[in-house]
Order: structure tokens, then sequence, then C-alpha cells
């Protein structure tokens, strides 16, 4: 079968755009693909965090995977920092990639300009090579990307290529490895719909787990009068009738392409449904369908965090699985690296 790997950061409340834009689609992979999900906690500690709360975090993270239907009978859950094969391969990777493959970042520069050099550590520069590594180490074939990462990924590609080509084929060989490719050179597999969620407060922004103001996400444990809230505050506009794709309105975009994802129509249902509605006409259909849809994530949520020790044992077995493939990729790359073996 071919191998997926994915996960996200425990930097704060999951969210609707990491629910829509990764994990519900992992529920379907899962089945299709051998797939490993992790949380990434190493990348939590690229901008400055806060050490009280990544604990916490990353076990909520792991919870709510499992409660969006993450299936461990079927996909390998692990937590990034107990498999410590990413940090190793990190380092090595490192020095294979230019620096100015991560200058060119776009992420890296919005980022460093926002906090400014000062205040920026290396790992903001370095991340890509971390993610390249998580990547790599698994020999995976696909990659689900948001168009966030895509250039990301894209860095994976050309470093898993120039290791291949330095270190591998035929100088690995006589280096006592079975020659051949070190690493799979992964594809992008980005989600047909909800690659992109937006603020609610603001149509031409991206919801994020860090932008200040909590209106502007809906989180996946929030209660129900915290959703109906912020629904009812969100930002909309002035024109009649609802749509679909028209640039002039991204928080209509926005609005219904949340609706359709959480109340699982298609995307001409949702049109015809909706052309001719008010906002004071949709907001309690959008806030029931999502209600409706979180709801049974919640209650699963709640078992599942106050089992801690069937929550330890997911995350241990999850990471003994990983640390198998990841070690496997290692200890190829040490060797055609010509380091001195234990
Ligand atoms: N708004 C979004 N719409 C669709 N997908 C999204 N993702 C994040 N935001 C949206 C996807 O969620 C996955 C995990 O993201 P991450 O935790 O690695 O970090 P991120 O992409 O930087 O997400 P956030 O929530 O915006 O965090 P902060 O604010 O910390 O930067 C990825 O697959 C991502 O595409």
């Amino acid at each position: 079968r071919k191998r997926i790997v994915s996960g996200v950061q425990p930097t704060g409340s999951i969210h609707l755009g990491n629910y829509l834009g990764a994990i519900k689609n992992w529920i379907s992979l899962q089945n299709t693909y051998d797939t490993l999900f992790f949380i990434v906690d190493l990348h939590a500690i690229t901008l400055s965090y806060d050490a009280q709360k990544l604990s916490k975090a990353t076990r909520d993270t792991a919870a709510i995977y499992l409660a969006c239907g993450v299936d461990t009978s079927k996909a390998s859950v692990f937590v990034q920092s107990h498999v410590r094969a990413h940090v190793e391969m990190m380092w090595l990777l490192s020095s294979a990639t230019p620096i100015g493959w991560l200058n060119r970042m776009i992420q890296f520069k919005e980022k460093s300009l926002k906090a400014g050099d000062e205040n920026v550590g290396v790992a903001l520069l370095t991340y890509p090579v971390l993610m390249a590594s998580d990547i790599l180490l698994y020999q995976s074939d696909f990659v689900p990307v948001g168009e966030d990462q895509k250039q990301h990924l894209e860095l994976t590609r050309e470093l898993a290529e120039r290791v291949n080509h330095l270190y591998g084929g035929r100088k690995w060989k006589k280096l006592g490895g079975r020659g051949g490719s070190l690493f799979k050179v992964p594809e992008p597999l980005i989600p047909p719909a909800g690659a992109r969620i937006m603020s609610l407060t603001d149509g031409l922004s991206k919801m994020s787990k860090s932008a200040p103001s909590d209106q502007s996400r809906i989180n996946l444990l929030d209660p129900k009068d915290v959703v109906v809230n912020k629904i009812k505050r969100c930002k909309t506009d002035s024109f009649s009738g609802l749509e679909f794709d028209n640039p002039e309105r991204p928080e209509c975009n926005n609005l219904l392409s949340i609706y359709q994802l959480v109340s699982g129509r298609t995307k001409e249902e949702v049109a015809h449904e909706c052309q001719d509605m008010s906002w004071g006409k949709f907001k309690p259909l959008l806030t029931d369908a999502l209600v409706d849809h979180l709801d049974p994530i919640q209650v699963r949520y709640m078992e599942i965090i106050s089992d801690s020790a069937y929550l330890d044992q997911i995350l241990a077995e999850g990471a003994t699985k990983a640390s198998d493939i990841a070690d496997a990729t290692l200890s190829n790359v040490y060797q055609a690296m010509g380091f001195l073996r234990r």
C-alpha cells in the first residue's frame, strides 16, 4: 500500500480549518493508504510558545485525532518527539540543504518580517528541514498539504533528490549499502474542497490557531453557545442572495464552503439551496449543521481524554511502529553518509 504521513502542530486549539483542511480527509485516506498521523510537537516550538501548555496541547491533539475518527487499527498515531529519528535526520539533512533554499521560503519571510531578526529563532529558518525529515523518514508516497505548505513540500522533494544524488546509488553501495535511492520523492495530495478555510472575521485571511481573536475561528471543542455566538457575529456582506466563488464576497464563499463540508452536501446542492437566502436565514442553518457535526466529536473527545491510560497506550504503540520505519531509513542514511556505526 502507498504510504501517507500528516500531522498538526499542538500550538493552540484545533479549529475547523485544521479539521476540514486536514484531519477530516485522513479518515477516508486511512482506508486506502498505509497512514501515519503524528502530533507535530517539535515544530510547535518554532515560534515563542508556552512550555506549561505544550504537553496538554499534545494530548488534546491526539485525543482530537481519535475523536474525529482516526482508527488506530488502520493508522499509526504518535507524537513526533517520541521518535528520536526526526531530530537526528534533520541534522543530517541540514548539511545537504543550501541556505538559499531556506531563505526563499515565503512563510519564513513573512513570519520573520513580522517578528524581527532578534526575536526569531534559527528554528524558523530550518523548520522546512525538520518537515522534510518527518516525511522522508517514512518513505512517504503522498503528503496531504494545504496551499500554504506546498512550497515546503517542494523543498522536501528537491532535498530528497539532492541527497539521493549526493549519497545514494553506487556511492552508497561502495559503503556496504544496497544502492538505489535513500529516499522516495513524495507527491503532494491537495484536498479537493476545504483546502483553505478562512477567518470568520476576515474572509481574506486563513483561519488560524495563532490569530489573536478567538472570534475568528471555530474550535473543534467550542461548546454550542460559543458556536452560536461566533456565527451570529461573523463577518458577512450586504449583497442579496448567497453564492460561491464571487471574488468580491470572500466571506460568503467561505461560509457556504463550511456549510457544504459539515452538512455533507455537494457544492451544487448548497448553491441551489442558498441562492435566494438572506444571512438571517442562513446563519441558523449553518450553526445547526456545525453543532450537529461537532457534537459527536466532542462527546468522543471527552471519553478519550478522561482515559489517560488508553491514550498513553495508543501513543506508545504508535511511536514503536513509527520508530521501526524511521530507524531503518535513518540507519541507511548514516551508512550512506559514511558514518562509523556502533
Ligand atoms: N485555515 C485552514 N484551512 C485549511 N487547512 C488548514 N490548515 C491549517 N489552517 C487551515 C491545515 O491544518 C494542518 C495542520 O496545520 P499546522 O498545525 O501544521 O499549522 P498551520 O498550517 O500553520 O495551522 P494554523 O492553525 O494556522 O496554526 P498557526 O496559527 O500556529 O500557524 C495543515 O495540513 C494545514 O494545511
